[in-house]
């Protein structure tokens, strides 16, 4: 049988394990990439790992999430980076020269080849044909130390496209569509792969755009082919040396997906399934109302996709823009590494077209790369942008992870983000929409939200059809190179006060004996856990910043989840978090495991932890467990004291844990899903250990 994109460049990587769909497998990392939000602890770990040089091909760091610097944390992280990035071989993009997504996709990226990023919208670099997957920083430090990666063997979801998009309809309206069928939840495990004859009319960004997105679906990564599409893309970033041919095998076969779905929770879903996947079986629902459903794979006709937009505060609430149209809106944002690229920002400069933006609209647009900002600005673009009122916002990643231009309260804001949970634009209780440039331009220009193909028709705006540029403005002055030998050795590490050495983590001993400080409900994202925004500047320092876990929870402030957990703590007693389904969703960022471990957590019960989530928790020795029964979720309260006994040998071997709950008086089976390796990182305590004892 042939093989399949993902086949092909998982069987050249792989250095460990079994090629059988749900085993664990070693990949090899060909290329990595670290931002600072993340990069600074990623680098600090790999210091602690005496490892001189990266092992990698290429590493990069990139500069672009915390660049609103009110104090002085995020310089000295940024200068730390700038200084240590280089010394250990790794090139260095400064603030200014985009997010690390997007100038990786034009600057570095390789078909075939293998990536890990540490932030979760790594796999935009499937878009060219990368597995290019999230993990957290300490995974990528083991990557950079020529480590492989781990993860599961992966059930590979195929996605059929067919046709081509009509004018005003977008890429992002395919990944809103798929996440409209499979959901945010239940496709861990899984990667997706796109193909069929509607690829070739998708351009690059718009494959970036599906693949960006892709995280919020929980798969691992999202990959396209690469073809004649990809070739040109490469070709006019001066990188045709790059390219190399990627195809699925014409006899490579897709495999039958299975998910458990709810009778009544997922309708949306289930009527999706039916009607947009091949070959769908639906089981009758179990006592608990779950439903087994099964299909061949996904069709999208792109001619038939309408515009489409999500929220508020899921990626996966998709509805149809008409439904909405006449919903007033008080904000709209475009940018961020899903939507802002040279083809998005032309599409916006042309549709805006010197009109000013509707009185009661607040307009941010921040640039994806500084190659964009730059094109867009020479050709007068930017000037076209300017003149309609737009805030120029500098080319990071901003307001997506809520630096700055938060919504008034009770207004709508239109993002071309690709995440929308509550409260992450730094607005509690924030109503905002995940759109295509297409829609956000018009509704800018309408105050409302408008469907924009008869808007368009009715205000005299002609499709924008942005051909891609034959040659992109290339220039990477504002990248580093590596260094090597005596000028590595000679380089000069700065670290500023604000940077702390993170803690170790240490094993768990035979019993946990402690106390549920939280529990939490469904869809828990990274975002719950540990708050970006204005708490950003503290990713170097593990202390400060593990003050304000689980902040959005601490309604009265006192004592705070952090508070709870020390008073455990000085009673020698360890802290528990229960948590429904889904935990963990969302962001790589390996602190929402690293500060509550720093605070005394030792274990996290919950109905279903996500992929990226579950693996920080293990690198920082933290005891991931499942509900065998999820029931089981509604006899456990706060405060209730929990012993586990035997954690040692469930570590070691055991498929399941048995949970006395002294409070209630009663016990309940918890599954301990690991894989092999993740037992001996858990029993090592944690994986800075474990890759010390390893040398
Ligand atoms: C995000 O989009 O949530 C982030 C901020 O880029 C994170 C990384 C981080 O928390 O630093 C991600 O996606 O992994
Ligand atoms: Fe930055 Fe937002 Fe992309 Fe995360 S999702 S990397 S915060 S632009």
């Amino acid at each position: 049988m042939g093989q399949t994109v993902v086949q092909k460049i998982l069987s050249q990587h792989i250095v460990d394990g079994e090629s059988q769909p749900g085993s664990e497998v070693g990949i090899r990392i060909d290329q990595t990439l670290t931002q600072d939000a993340t990069g600074t602890t990623a680098f600090l770990l790999l210091e602690a790992m005496d490892i001189p040089q990266v092992k990698t091909d290429l590493s990069v760091s990139y500069v672009d999430h915390n660049m609103a610097q009110f104090g002085p944390e995020n310089h000295n992280d940024h200068l730390y980076l700038q200084s240590i990035a280089p010394k250990l071989g790794a090139y260095h993009s400064r603030p200014g020269n985009g997010i690390c997504h997007q100038v990786h996709l034009e600057r570095f990226g390789v078909p075939g080849k293998t990536l890990l990023g540490s932030d979760s919208h790594t796999p935009t670099g499937g878009g060219i044909g990368m597995v290019a997957i999230g993990a957290g920083g300490l995974d990528v430090a083991v990557a950079m130390g020529g480590g492989a990666f781990y993860t599961t063997y992966p059930r590979i979801i195929g996605v059929e496209l067919r046709g081509s998009l009509q004018p005003w309809v977008a890429a992002k309206d395919i990944i809103l569509r798929l996440l409209s069928i499979l959901s945010t939840k239940g496709n861990v495990g899984c990667m997706v792969e796109y193909f069929g004859e509607g690829v070739a009319s998708l351009p690059v960004p718009a494959r970036a755009t599906c693949t960006n997105m892709g995280a919020e679906l929980g798969v691992t990564t999202s990959v396209f082919p690469s073809d004649a599409t990809t070739r040109q893309f490469l070709d006019a970033q001066g990188r045709a040396e790059a390219w190399t041919e990627l195809q699925a095998d014409a006899d490579a076969q897709y495999p039958r997906i299975t998910k458990a779905l709810h009778a009544e929770r997922d309708v949306m879903y289930l009527e999706n399934i039916k009607q947009f996947c091949t070959n769908v079986e639906v089981a009758p629902p179990d006592d608990d109302g779950r439903v087994d459903v099964s299909f061949g794979h996904v069709v999208i006709d792109l001619d038939q996709l309408e515009p489409l937009l999500t929220g508020p505060g899921s990626p996966d609430a998709v509805t149809s823009v008409g439904e909405l149209v006449g919903m007033q809106v008080g904000q709209v944002a475009i940018g961020s590494c899903t939507n802002s690229s040279y083809q998005d920002l032309m599409l916006v400069a042309n549709a805006l077209g010197g009109r000013t933006v509707h009185p009661n609209v607040e307009l941010g647009l921040a640039p994806g790369s500084r190659q964009v900002m730059n094109m867009i600005a020479r050709n007068g673009a930017l000037a076209d942008i300017v003149q309609s009122g737009a805030r120029i916002l500098e080319s990071g990643c901003g307001p997506c992870i809520g630096l700055g231009f938060s919504p008034a309260e009770g207004t709508v804001s239109l993002r071309t983000f690709n995440r929308n949970f509550v409260g992450r634009s730094g607005t509690t209780n924030d109503m905002v929409y995940l759109v295509s440039p297409e829609v956000a331009v018009m509704a800018a220009l309408a105050g409302e939200v408008v469907d924009p193909r008869t808007y368009a028709e009715a205000e005299g705006i002609a499709y924008p059809d942005i051909a891609e540029p034959d040659a992109f403005l290339i220039d990477d002055s504002l990248i580093q190179s590596p260094l090597y030998g005596d000028d590595a050795k000679a380089a000069t590490v700065v670290r500023g006060s604000t940077i702390v050495k993170p803690p170790a983590g240490e094993a768990l001993g035979a019993t946990v004996s402690g106390n549920v400080v939280i529990k939490v409900g469904d869809k828990i994202t990274t975002d719950h856990i540990m708050p970006a925004g204005a708490f950003l500047k503290y990713r170097s320092n593990v202390p400060e910043y593990a003050t304000v876990v689980f902040d959005a929870f601490n309604e009265e402030h006192e004592p705070t989840f952090a508070d709870r957990c020390l008073a455990l703590k000085e009673q020698g007693k360890a802290a528990i978090i229960v948590a429904g389904d889904s935990y963990g969703q969302g962001s790589s960022r390996e602190h929402a495991a690293l500060c509550p471990m720093y605070l005394g957590v030792r274990v996290v019960i919950a109905k279903a932890i996500e992929r990226i989530h579950q693996a920080n928790l293990v690198n920082f020795a933290i005891l991931p467990l499942v509900f065998a029964h999820d029931g089981d979720y509604d006899r456990i309260q706060p405060g209730d004291a929990l012993v586990v006994e035997g954690v040692d040998e469930a570590i070691a071997s055991g498929e399941t844990v048995t949970v006395r709950n002294g409070t209630q008086g009663v016990e309940f089976e918890c599954k301990v899903q690991l894989a092999p390796r993740q037992r001996t990182i858990l029993a090592a305590g944690g994986l800075l250990q474990y890759t010390k004892q390893q040398g």
